[in-house]
Parts: C-alpha cells; sequence; structure tokens
C-alpha cells in the first residue's frame, strides 16, 4: 500500500541524499536515505500519525531522527522543507534523471552542473554527443562513451534486467544465504519466479531462526555497489550489474501466503483476493483469515487450496485466464526442461561459430538429449561465414561420418543436418530446393531488411513458409530486447500460413530474443500452430539457454503436444517429412 504523503517525503529525502552526497557530507546522506526508505514502507501515513500523535509520534518512528522528524513536520505544515528548496536553489538539476544514468553519481552530477550548465538528461546527451564531456577534468573519452551508452540503455529498457543476466547471479545469492545458519527456507519471488523475460528487481523471501545473521550475510554479499537498507524483516542491496534485490524474512506460518503475495504479478493478487472476499476470506502476505482468525499461510498449496482451486505455476501468474482454469480444474499440464529430447538450432565453427560439432554433441550428451540438429548460417549472410550449397554437402560427410562414429560406440543419439537459411527480401531462401531436400530438416529466417512494410513483411515470411524444404522459421518477431522492436508483420496471417503449411514457429531461448514471447506462443497454441523451443547458441555453453526458452513457452501455457521438440525424434521427423511430401 502506498501512501501520497509517504511517498514524497521519501522523494524528497532521496533527493537531499543526493545532495549531500554532491557536496561530499559524510554519513548525513545515507541518513536520509535510510529516512526515505522507512517512510516508503510505513504501513500507515505519515499524515495520520502526526495527526494523532504529533512530533512525538513522527519521531519515535525507528530510523527518524530528530532533524529528520523536524522536516517531516514542516513538510506536514506548510507542504514544504526550507532545507530542501535551498539545495533546489544551488542546483536545479534533475539529480533523479541524471543518476539513473549508469555510472553518473552526484559528484558527477555537481561538476557537469558548474563546468557545463547540464540540468537534465536531454543535455546530458548532447553534452555527450557533441564531445564536451571528454575534455571535463576526470572525465575523458571512456567515460564520455559510457554515458551515452547508459543512456541508450535507459531509454531502450527503463532499466529492467534480461532474465538470463539476473536468474544466475539470483541464484547465486539463493544458494549463499541458503547456508546461513538458521536458514530454514529460501525462495526467489517476483518477476523472477515467474520468469518474466525482463526483470525489474529480484525479490527473495527466508525463513530464518536468526534474521539478523542472514541480513549480515545478504548485505555483505560480493558485487553489492549500495545497500539501500538493513532491518531485521527487510534489506535493500544493489549489484554492480546495477539490479537491485530485496530480501524479507518471513514467519514460517506466514510463509506461503507471503511466497504468494510477492511472486505475483499483481493482477493475479489483485484477482485472488476478490475470490477471497467473496468466500468470506481476507487474504494477504500474512495468510489467509476469517474475520481475525488465521486460517492458512504455511505453503502455497494450501492457500490455493482454500481458495478453491489447483495450485498455479508462478509462470502462469498474470491473470490471463488461469485463475478461471484452475477453479474448473483444468490448468494445462505446461512442458518441463525435463520434457525436451533435443535442440535444432545452434551454429558451429562451421560459420564462425566457438565450437566443433563434436564439442557441441559432446555437451548436448550430458544434458540428457537424443539429439542436436546443428543449423549454420547460409551464404546470404557473408559477415557469418555462411555456408553455400557446396559447403553444405561437405559439412553433410562429417555429420555421417560422426553419426557411424556415434554408433559404433553404441550410442542412440543423433546428429541431425539443418541449416539457418536467409529469407531474401522477394522470400525466396537463398539455398537452393534440391540442397535443402538434402539437410534433415532447414530453418528459415529474416537476417536483413528488417523495416519493410506490415504487409509485405508477412508475404515475405508466409513465401518462405510455403517452401516445402522450410520446416521451421527461427525467431518469428525480430526483436531483441532493449534494442530493437519486433518488426511489423500480421501475426494472425502468420499464424493460418503457419498452421496450413505445416511450418514450426521458433521458441528461441536466446536471453536477448526469447521469440516468439509468451502472449504470442499462447496465440500459436490456440491456433493449433506447432512450435520448437530453440537455443540459437553460437557457443557449447548456450545450449544451457534452453531453460529460458523452457520458461517462455511455459508462460505461454504450452504443453507436450504443441512442442515438436518434446516429442520423439522419429514423429518430430515424421512432421517435417509430412511438409515437403505435400507438394
Ligand atoms: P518487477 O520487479 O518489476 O520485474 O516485477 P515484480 O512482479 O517482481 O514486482 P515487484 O518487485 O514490484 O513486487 C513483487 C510482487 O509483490 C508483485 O509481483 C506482486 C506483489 N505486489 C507488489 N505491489 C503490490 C500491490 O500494490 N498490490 C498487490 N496486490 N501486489 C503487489
Ligand atoms: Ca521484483
Ligand atoms: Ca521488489
Amino acid at each position: 500500500m502506498k501512501f501520497t504523503n509517504n511517498q514524497e517525503l521519501a522523494n524528497i529525502f532521496y533527493e537531499i541524499a543526493y545532495f549531500l552526497e554532491m557536496e561530499g557530507v559524510p554519513f548525513k546522506p545515507y541518513a536520509y536515505e535510510k529516512a526515505a526508505i522507512i517512510l516508503e514502507n510505513l504501513e500507515e501515513d505519515i499524515k495520520d500519525i502526526y495527526q494523532k500523535k504529533g512530533f512525538k509520534g513522527v519521531k519515535a518512528i525507528p530510523g527518524i531522527g530528530e532533524s529528520i522528524a523536524k522536516k517531516i513536520e514542516e513538510y506536514l505544515k506548510t507542504g514544504k522543507i526550507k532545507y530542501y528548496e535551498e539545495f533546489k536553489k544551488r542546483y536545479p538539476v534533475d539529480i533523479e534523471e541524471l543518476t539513473s544514468v549508469e555510472g553518473v553519481g552526484p559528484k558527477m552530477v555537481k561538476v557537469l552542473y558548474e563546468k557545463l550548465g547540464i540540468t537534465n538528461l536531454k543535455e546530458l546527451e548532447e553534452a555527450a554527443r557533441e564531445g564536451k564531456i571528454r575534455s571535463l577534468p576526470g572525465f575523458g573519452e571512456k567515460t564520455e562513451q559510457n554515458i551515452l551508452q547508459g543512456i541508450l540503455f535507459l531509454k531502450k529498457s527503463g532499466g529492467r534486467f534480461l532474465l538470463g543476466e539476473v536468474l544466475p547471479l539470483a541464484q547465486e545469492i539463493e544458494k549463499r544465504l541458503k547456508k546461513v545458519k538458521g536458514v530454514k527456507k529460501i525462495s526467489l519471488a517476483g518477476s523472477l519466479r515467474r520468469r518474466k523475460e525482463t526483470i525489474g528487481d529480484v525479490d527473495i523471501l527466508v525463513v530464518a531462526t536468526k534474521p539478523e545473521a542472514v541480513m549480515e550475510e545478504f548485505v555483505k554479499l560480493p558485487g553489492i555497489i549500495k545497500v539501500w537498507g538493513k532491518g531485521t524483516t527487510k534489506s535493500s542491496i544493489r549489484l554492480e550489474s546495477g539490479i537491485d534485490v530485496d530480501l524479507r524474512v518471513i514467519p514460517e506460518k506466514s510463509f506461503g501466503s507471503a511466497l504468494q503475495y510477492f511472486t505475483g504479478s499483481k493482477e493475479h493478487n489483485i484477482a485472488l483476493r476478490k475470490i477471497a472476499i467473496d468466500l468470506g476470506l481476507k487474504l494477504n502476505e500474512y495468510g489467509i483469515f476469517k474475520g481475525n482468525k488465521f486460517v492458512a499461510g504455511k505453503t502455497e498449496e494450501e492457500v490455493y487450496k482454500i481458495l478453491k482451486m489447483q495450485w498455479i505455476s508462478p509462470e502462469l501468474r498474470e491473470n490471463r485466464g488461469e485463475i478461471e482454469a484452475a477453479q474448473k480444474g483444468k490448468l494445462p499440464r505446461i512442458i518441463e526442461l525435463k520434457d525436451i529430447k533435443g535442440d535444432l538450432h545452434c551454429h558451429t565453427r562451421w560459420d564462425g561459430g566457438a565450437n566443433s560439432i563434436e564439442e557441441m554433441i559432446e555437451i548436448a550428451q550430458k544434458m540428457g538429449y537424443e539429439y542436436l540438429g546443428i543449423s549454420d548460417h547460409t551464404k546470404y549472410l557473408k559477415i557469418e561465414h555462411g555456408l553455400d550449397e557446396k559447403q553444405l554437402a561437405e559439412q553433410r560427410k562429417e555429420i555421417d561420418r560422426l553419426n557411424s562414429k556415434l554408433q559404433a560406440l553404441n550410442s542412440n543419439f543423433k546428429i541431425l543436418q539443418g541449416a539457418e537459411t536467409n529469407i531474401l527480401k522477394d522470400g525466396r531462401i537463398d539455398i537452393k530446393d534440391e540442397s535443402l531436400r538434402k539437410l534433415d530438416y532447414a530453418i528459415a529466417g529474416i537476417h536483413s531488411h528488417f523495416k519493410m512494410e506490415k504487409s509485405q513483411m508477412t508475404e515475405r515470411i508466409i513465401k518462405a513458409m510455403k517452401n516445402p524444404y522450410i520446416n521451421i522459421i527461427s525467431h518469428p518477431t525480430g526483436r531483441i530486447l532493449k534494442r530493437r522492436d519486433e518488426y511489423q508483420i500480421d501475426f494472425d496471417k502468420i499464424l493460418r500460413a503457419a498452421k496450413e503449411t505445416g511450418t514450426v514457429l521458433e521458441i528461441n531461448s536466446y536471453p536477448e530474443r526469447l521469440d516468439l514471447n509468451d502472449i504470442n506462443i499462447k496465440r500459436a497454441k490456440e491456433a493449433g500452430v506447432k512450435l520448437i523451443i530453440d537455443t540459437d547458441a553460437h557457443h557449447k555453453d548456450q545450449l544451457r539457454y534452453i531453460e529460458f526458452g523452457v520458461s517462455q513457452a511455459r508462460r505461454g501455457w504450452a504443453e507436450k503436444k504443441d512442442i515438436v521438440n518434446c516429442w520423439s525424434l522419429k514423429e518430430m521427423l515424421e512432421f517435417f517429412n509430412r511438409k515437403s511430401k505435400r507438394s
């Protein structure tokens, strides 16, 4: 719950902390920052506290000292804080905006303002573009470049981070905290537990007999650049990558309801709370209550059970029909990582990738796969060392040789030969049909001319799908998270054509792509279009990216029947062959 006064005061205190840091004042910035965090998380409106208990009541809030309490009183009485106004006069800068650029701190803001008169992001960008920043004492060309990059990042991503970057970091933190004495339970929550493609901040919940010990360990984790606050129930830090992590200590009996609440999404929670009310119950992060009586809260399972529905996988919790399905007992059996039998999209040294076919299959075998499909780029992509017809034939020989070797070793593992061909501007494929026919399967993707008009782009892809030897369309919408939007396509038309032609659409697991996205996956499934989860690995370690594609598929409600690489190899190849035989 957010109270306007609390939030406004918190914002002012955050800014004061910045101003104090600008002037190099020691210790004080931290006190203001702490007060800001306390105000943001206060369960009561500060105005109510002041009206009921006066100045004393405000001062009694833990973490709020005499001098800050006075400023709160001044604000509540006059709507202003003189101390703050004076800072604003001295430095008429948008400090929040400027410091949101990675690498720009309060001290830098002071120099930028005093030497170049920079007050906001726009002026900062102009100055950097005009090369004015490099000449400032202690700045240099590198700093200027970093500032420009930071601004670009901000514009594109709004400060969100890729799942693929954040998940490993968070799992590392989870592992370390788990080892702290007295930690009984720990779980990731929030968007990370729902495996959203981008993450705003990391939420972690623990049950611990010694909360202080966990918090102590938490604020001392390696790679921390800022401790926003440290308490016994909640602490917040910022990691070097710029992402914030919130850790909350939860009483054991409330762990399930807290996990449910802090997993979200907010929309899912709001809908659940309504259902609880209809059942005469109250649901919050502390538990389920009937009147004032605690009914349940220890596990998530019991929370959903009492609300008369199936337990819902976190990836589905977006209020997109999952609650209604759970009430009817009709949730889909969404796929799991272990259902994946192989990967058909990876690149090898043949097209300039990092590893040989042998190195790639070694990992694939370790991952328990039954097959790996090699799909190097083809000739249109010269910078990617794309293969031509002749090189594809040579590669076929090597793959045959490796397959014989596997057979001699009594292995059931199979290497398939594919290719990631290019859909040219007019929808033709850059490899001749007679060569495509000799492959086990073929992928086609858009790698050039991204900015076409919608109907043209749609027709271009549909023409490629009509090629009998093209089985898969890679990264069908072309977006790159934080960098490039989707190209313009009529997705309904694409779906219809995919269904008609028997062409599979890819769920590309690469963290910057995750393309198709969750919503498009669900639409494809509903249209009866088959999908494949691939990694697009350019390095053997990237075969592990499959887990991100799987979670994306789960978010899109995909079941085994929807995903061709969850079928047996025979069934998958039969599906591919049916297409080529049709014409
Ligand atoms: P993020 O961090 O932007 O990637 O997304 P979340 O979903 O992790 O959001 P966050 O970190 O702000 O909050 C974590 C969860 O806490 C959120 O998914 C649901 C719950 N929550 C937060 N604020 C509210 C709220 O105002 N109402 C309700 N019902 N739930 C909330
Ligand atoms: Ca979060
Ligand atoms: Ca959070």
